[in-house]
């Protein structure tokens, strides 16, 4: 496939620039608070932005190739693209600065989160609304005149607006075990994860090739493919290596609706283990090191992580059908959405 990746952080160097200028210049620019936001921007973009997996940007960049095979390396129409997509993955920072808050985590890409850096603290909430409110300034400079430059600002609009919601669905299943049923996961996580992680760059590529049909049918495998990462995520907050995730897991602790908790109730529930249960409940949900590591046990009692692993398998291979299916007016994108798809089955980070 396309060596994405280096384009990607190419651009992320551009974008950055357009970044710090288009914050500073709402200040004098003779003034010494115009240096001030400078640096702090180009702080907060090197240390949240910088350094993650940039699979959101990579796929749309992916993607838009591969719908316009026209695009030529070092071209000037192909490094606007490729800065349009590096737009997610400041969209990206901005989500995780404030889950990061919301979940009480420790560790991001193997650092403390950003919240929980020295002389950041809650100050980290106005830097998530900063990078969040100058996206579409920087979608409109990477991007001039394009003819779907209202349709792409209104996407990211819209896509905020599912991902917050999904928020919403997250924090308040916090410890409502009756309400973990594969229907709510399903919807929290369509809200949540898939939409802005798969389908967002997915319709960004759509758009900036100039694509205004199929999105539906796009939208449709996008989902599944953000259900297969979200319950890998899942998976690897209680099974991953810290080292290689660079987060701690803090799923068990906050009494999470995640792939792993919906599976343990349900079977639970059908073997009729109701003395399990009210231990479950007991426990679920507690910072108590004890208690975690009795969740842990119950989950490998009842074989959930062997079990995951063959449902990512199973599952995958659905998908895999599903892009197959995929409009022929549209076709490039198989190749691409195989290959994502590929890339996450087993993936350990
Ligand atoms: C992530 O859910 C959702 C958003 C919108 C960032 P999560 O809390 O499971 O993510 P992580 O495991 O990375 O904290
Ligand atoms: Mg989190
Ligand atoms: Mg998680």
């Amino acid at each position: 496939m396309f060596a994405s990746r280096k384009l990607v952080e190419s651009a992320l160097a551009e974008v950055k620039k357009k970044f710090v200028k288009v914050v500073a210049a709402k200040l004098p620019y003779d003034g010494p608070e115009y240096d001030l936001v400078q640096y702090r921007c180009r702080n907060l973009f090197d240390n949240t932005v910088i350094g993650g997996k940039y699979s959101r940007a990579s796929l749309c960049v992916d993607a838009t190739r591969a719908l316009q095979p026209h695009l030529r390396d070092e071209t000037q129409e192909l490094k606007a693209v490729c800065e349009a997509a590096a737009t997610l993955e400041i969209i990206q920072s901005f989500y995780l600065i404030a889950d990061d808050i919301m979940d009480a985590s420790e560790t991001r890409r193997g650092k403390p989160c950003w919240y929980r850096r020295e002389g950041v603290g809650m100050s980290a909430i106005n830097d998530a609304f900063i990078m969040d409110s100058f996206v579409e300034d920087i979608l409109r400079l990477s991007l001039p005149g394009h003819v779907n430059l209202d349709r792409l600002c209104e996407a990211y609009r819209r896509s905020k607006q599912k991902t917050l919601i999904g928020q919403v669905l997250d924090t308040s299943s916090v410890h409502q075990t009756s309400s973990f049923t594969w229907d709510r996961y399903e919807l929290m996580v369509e809200n949540k994860t898939s939409h802005y992680t798969v389908y967002h760059p997915l319709q960004m590529a759509l758009l900036m090739s100039d694509v205004l049909a199929y999105h539906g049918a796009v939208k449709k495998v996008a989902y599944q493919i953000g259900f297969l990462f979200q319950s890998q995520d899942d998976f690897l907050d209680v099974y991953g290596d810290p080292i290689v995730t660079g987060k701690i897991g803090t799923d068990i602790q906050d009494g999470k609706c995640t792939w792993l908790a919906v599976r343990a109730l349900q079977k639970m529930q059908n073997t009729q283990s109701p003395a399990l249960y009210e231990e479950f409940k007991s426990v679920f949900g507690s910072t108590e090191p004890e208690k975690v590591d009795r969740v842990k046990e119950i989950y490998e009692q009842l074989e959930l992580s062997h079990e995951f692993r063959r449902f990512e398998q199973h599952f995958s291979e659905e998908i895999k059908k599903s892009v197959s299916e995929i409009p022929d007016v549209i076709a490039p994108l198989r190749t691409v959405l195989d290959g994502f798809v590929t890339k996450l089955v087993k993936r350990n980070a």
